[in-house]
């Protein structure tokens, strides 16, 4: 199943107004949820707010940036939301509980509770969902 891309947004620090978008094709975090982003953009050096939108089994993230062209962020996000309500809860849980041992790459479900990434719904990704369980994403 292909991976669709991560959206960023960059937000007004005060007002919360979306300045500026950019999508990072065929990414993804590794399995502790680091996530290093390029920033490419034109927008003048200045502090802002970044978004990023919930993607696949991480929840949304906002962070304060002082943006800076050219550089990298490192960011680390939660993992386990199954069914992508921003929400890792028990309903997760249940779906992931229900997909053990499934590693039919074709059905979404599978590939929706595989939140390691490793093809196959096990144990480990039992373990990343429990662990992060009561968390919620960033709007
Ligand atoms: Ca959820
Ligand atoms: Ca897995």
């Amino acid at each position: 199943m292909e991976h669709s891309p991560i959206q960023v947004e960059f937000r007004d620090p005060w007002l919360g107004e979306v300045i500026e978008r950019y999508t990072l094709p065929m990414f993804a975090p590794d399995t502790e949820g680091r996530v290093s982003l390029p920033l490419y953009s034109t927008l003048p050096d200045t502090t802002c707010q970044l978004y990023i939108r919930p993607y696949r089994s991480w929840l949304g993230k906002r962070v304060s940036v002082d943006w800076e062209r050219g550089g990298s962020l490192l960011i680390v996000l939660r993992n386990g939301d199954v069914n992508g309500d921003n929400v890792v809860d028990a309903l997760d849980l249940a779906i992931a509980l229900e997909q053990i041992s499934a590693s039919d790459s074709a059905s979404e479900t599978v590939w929706s509770a595989d939140v390691n990434l490793d093809g196959v719904v096990d144990e480990s990704d039992l373990a990343i969902i429990a662990e992060n369980l009561g968390s919620e994403g960033d709007q």
